[in-house]
């Protein structure tokens, strides 16, 4: 039996590493060799051209090589009832741990400012405000956004929640649906984009969302590009009313190089790096859930369609 890896992101030969070790016999198929199709069992993607999984007639799972699955489900062609799991990977969430605080201290101890008065050679002291009053607030609450919480709360932050069907976030403030995004906002002085993207996320990141954000507050997007509209929030800094933002989706990436993000002083970018995948720590997962729908049970992490996630 095979699995078809799909992705120009994630590294190959790293995958078929990591699987051989853990199932000598599953054959490694790398699209668009699809060998025999109907040995194909499991399709492992990031981006698959739309279609190509439909040409699996004994598909049995999908799964994504990330944590986001709308690369997976904006396939109009998407086989029906092939189950679709999303990695949550220990390496991934300790990585967007890691990124989130980077951000986030940036933001707090003002290291942007910091450079440009370096750069103009301005010894310039900034004192932070006192870290219990930097207020940030998490848009999402899965299991990246439950990690990066306990994480800058553990350092000193005020963190609130907000969820977009109602949840628990144990101590913490927590907000949730339309009627509770304004509350969010109003108390974040530095915004944190971590939601799935869906048709009901889908540019929630917009003017008037960063109207309803404190006066020089902070956004910071590691979900998707199409939760943040570009013009509205160039507008938001460029109008003095945020201070900037760190972005590492977009809407189209690579970023087209005329686009006003590249040079923006106020705005830091980076490739869409903030959780990359490492096949040795996620292909347990992978071969566990290859087993578990080889005997008819659902896969772990199992995505439902109609929400998106
Ligand atoms: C993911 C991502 O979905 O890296 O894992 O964006």
């Amino acid at each position: 039996m095979a699995l078809l890896f799909i992705s120009k992101n994630d590294s190959p030969s790293d995958w078929q590493e990591a699987l051989a070790s853990l199932e000598p016999e599953l054959e490694f198929k790398i699209w668009p060799d699809l060998g025999k199709p109907s040995e194909i069992e499991v399709a492992l993607v990031w981006n698959h051209p739309a279609g190509a999984l439909g040409l699996l007639p004994n598909l049995k799972l999908i799964q994504s090589l990330g944590a986001g699955i709308d690369h997976v489900l904006t396939d109009p062609r998407l086989p029906k009832n092939v189950p679709i799991a999303r990695l949550v990977d220990t390496e991934l969430t300790r990585q967007m741990v890691e990124y989130v605080v980077l951000a986030v201290l940036n933001r707090h101890r003002r290291i942007d400012e910091l450079r440009r008065a370096q750069l103009s050679g301005d010894w310039q002291v900034i004192q932070p405000v006192p870290i219990g009053r930097s207020r940030v607030g998490l848009l999402g609450f899965g299991h990246m956004g439950q990690a990066a919480s306990n994480a800058l709360v553990n350092l000193g932050f005020n963190v609130t929640v907000w969820t977009r069907t109602p949840r628990s976030a144990g101590s913490l403030t927590s907000y949730h649906g339309s009627e509770g995004f304004p509350e969010v906002l109003q108390t974040s002085d530095i915004l944190i984009c971590l939601l799935p993207l869906t048709p009901k996320t889908h540019g929630l990141l917009n003017a008037k969302a960063f109207a309803a954000l404190p006066a020089e507050a902070y956004v910071i997007n590691v979900a998707r590009g199409a939760h943040l509209v570009d013009e509205d929030l160039l507008a938001a800094i460029d109008n003095g009313h945020l201070s900037g933002a760190w972005l590492d989706v977009f809407d189209e990436e690579p970023l087209p190089p005329d686009h006003s993000f590249w040079a923006h002083p106020q705005i830091v970018m980076t490739p869409h790096l903030a959780a990359l995948t490492v096949a040795s720590s996620a292909a347990t997962q992978v071969i566990n859930n290859l087993r578990l729908v080889r005997t008819g049970k659902p896969p772990q992490n199992l995505v439902n369609p109609e929400i998106g996630y």
